[in-house]
């Protein structure tokens, strides 16, 4: 796809077009304006002087945490910036843009930053955009515009295209290919890094200098951009484990050394495997990673004790350094104890965000809640607490229950359930709707209003058919709503990816419930993560191959350590299907 037209563009060696007349795609001009103040900037003719101390632009749209938490791992120092003249006055500038583009916009604007930005960059100023970093500074973008951009780079930020088949939002490890010598990228060539966007800015004649990298996905986006100093990325290296880590590391000092691993092949997205936590209080009130069995996770002795099987921060810490591609965290009495009450919780993110570089998904109690004292806490204010503590994602259950039903009752999307609040604040992606299913047999599928199916094996009755009863409350209470049903209603409401459980296999170690993964992946757009039941390397080939999930999630096995993430990965790779090594 080639960008858009311009007029006057390229009319600047780095500011590529005029702020006063922009068209878009589709030849709307471009509803917002750069407001520069009217003084003029002058930058610091500062040079990179290798000291220890990073700017970063953080203009608290959202989680940051994990690109502070990397850069302080290097071992760096933070000065946030305060006004548009500590970027001009910084040696080395990270913007890690998170949220919408024409929020982002607004706050640049308004503050002044959108010049200062601009001045620092046309300077060559060492500088590294993260995501939105990337795409703003482009000249305009579609998403809920066209939102005229920082105008650096010519082009359009567009939206993936999901008709082609590709799951929106491309979320998870894909392969980069170089272009041109990247300074901070020459080690990752062959290597997956961490995608996690809905909008991309696409190759053109007009912005060929700039590109560093592309990434196939449907097309081929841009990946990285570089002019000297400049760099920016479409993927997020604080949460692309080592290559990542390795890609700052390269930014902050360009004197590092590069590894160069040998042997690595990614060509495409891989498929992800995911460590999940349920955490919960046990009785002795620690907070302990638990696991059941169909979702009973007391122990069948005398004292029916809450089965403990380790500690978070170290589990997950393990699983990071183990391979895993994403962490999950479920709070699983979150739908009875009030989430920010549960203070542990949100202190296992913090702590485990300092040392893990993948992405956390949190989940549990994500919903309105009034405490003792009468004062009302909104889900979206709940998630914001998870998110600043170092969540990438959060996970909601009972609440898209509640708010599925409503919405396909109505047909009306009021904007007010959690889901629809939070995908708006903090973008699609940022947002999972775990499901909990369970099986239900019926001899004749128009006995039910939801949706069922032929199955293989036949129930204990005989019934040939099943539909999946969506519960609430962690299984305890069957809802009058199917899991396709819920999954389709949730991806129409602004779910980015669904959790799908299933409480008949949960823990069981007999594989996924593959005709439930195969009906609901088939039947969205959006990535869908199988979970519950895997117990050997081959489920995961299994499910893989026989249904269109982007990740498989496991807990029970690798907890007890019967098998470890590396030889999950070792399976996939021998069996053809790419994983991040
Ligand atoms: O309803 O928004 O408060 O969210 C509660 C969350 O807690 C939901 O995501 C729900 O799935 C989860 N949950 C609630 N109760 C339990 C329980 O086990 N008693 N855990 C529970 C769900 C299921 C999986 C599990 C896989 C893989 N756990 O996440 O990790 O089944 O297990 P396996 O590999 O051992 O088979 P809300």
């Amino acid at each position: 796809m080639e960008a858009a037209p311009f007029v006057n563009a390229k009319a600047h060696p780095f500011r590529s077009s005029s702020p006063a007349l922009l068209l878009g795609r589709n030849g709307d001009i471009c509803r917002r304006s750069l407001k520069f103040k009217s003084r003029k900037f002058s930058v610091r003719a500062a040079v990179n002087d290798g000291g220890s101390v990073v700017t970063l632009l953080d203009y608290g749209a959202g989680n940051v945490r994990s690109v502070r938490n990397a850069i302080r791992f290097l071992g760096y120092d933070i000065k946030d910036v305060q006004t548009p003249e500590d970027i001009l006055n910084a040696n080395r500038l990270i913007f890690p843009g998170v949220g919408a583009f024409a929020a982002a916009m607004d706050v640049l604007n308004q503050t002044g930053m959108a010049e200062a930005l601009c001045t620092y960059i046309e300077n060559g100023r060492p500088f590294l955009g993260i995501c939105l970093g990337l795409q703003l500074l482009f000249e305009c973008s579609e998403e809920n515009g066209p939102v005229k951009g920082l105008g650096l780079i010519p082009g359009v930020v567009g939206r993936f295209d999901s008709s082609s088949g590709f799951r929106v939002p491309h979320i998870g490890w894909n392969a980069v290919q170089i272009t041109k010598d990247s300074g901070i990228l020459d080690d990752i060539g062959g290597r997956h890094v961490y995608f996690v966007h809905s909008y991309r800015a696409m190759p053109s004649n007009a912005n060929k200098d700039w590109i560093s990298s592309t990434c196939n996905y449907g097309d081929n986006f841009i990946a990285s951009i570089r002019r000297g100093n400049v760099h920016a990325v479409q993927f997020h290296p604080e949460k692309s484990g080592n290559a990542g880590l390795s890609i700052l590391r390269r930014f902050l000092d360009s004197k590092s050394d590069v590894t160069k691993p040998a042997g690595r092949k990614a060509s495409k997205l891989a498929k992800r495997v995911i460590a999940c936590l349920d955490v919960r209080t046990n009785d002795k009130g620690d907070l302990v990673v638990t696991k059941g069995d169909q979702y009973d996770v007391r122990e069948h002795t005398k004292e029916n004790e809450v089965r403990n099987l380790g500690k978070p921060v170290e589990l997950a810490g393990q699983y990071y350094k183990d391979g895993a591609d994403e962490i999950s965290f479920l709070n699983i009495t979150g739908f009875r104890d009030f989430p920010l009450g549960d203070l542990p919780m949100l202190q296992v993110l913090r702590n485990t965000s300092e040392n893990v570089f993948v992405p956390l998904t949190v989940g549990g109690g994500i919903r309105d809640f009034t405490d003792g004292n009468g004062r009302h806490y909104s889900s979206l204010e709940v998630a914001s607490e998870y998110f600043r503590s170092g969540a990438d994602k959060i996970s909601i259950g009972s609440d898209a229950v509640y708010a599925a039903e409503a919405y396909l009752k109505t047909g009306v999307k009021t904007g007010k359930s959690s889901l629809e609040q939070i995908s708006r604040v903090y973008g699609n992606q940022a947002v999972v709707v775990s499901i909990d299913p369970r099986r239900v047999y019926v001899k004749d599928p128009n006995e039910v209003e939801c949706k069922a199916i032929k199955v293989i094996i036949p129930g204990p009755n005989g019934e040939e058919y099943a539909w999946y009863q969506c519960t609430v409350n962690g299984g305890r209470e069957g809802r009058p709503i199917g899991a396709y049903e819920l999954a389709k209603a949730v991806e129409d409401l602004g779910a980015g990816e669904i959790l799908l459980n299933c409480i008949d296999r949960d823990g069981q170690g007999t594989g996924f419930d593959i005709e439930l993964i195969k009906l609901i992946s088939d039947a969205v757009t959006i990535p869908v993560i199988a979970s519950s039941g895997a117990g050997a390397v081959e489920h995961f080939s299994e499910v893989f191959t026989e249904t269109n999930a982007s990740a498989a999630l496991a807990a029970g096995i690798f907890h007890r350590k019967e098998v470890p993430i590396q030889s999950v990965k070792e399976h996939l790779s021998k069996e053809a299907i790419e994983v991040r090594m």
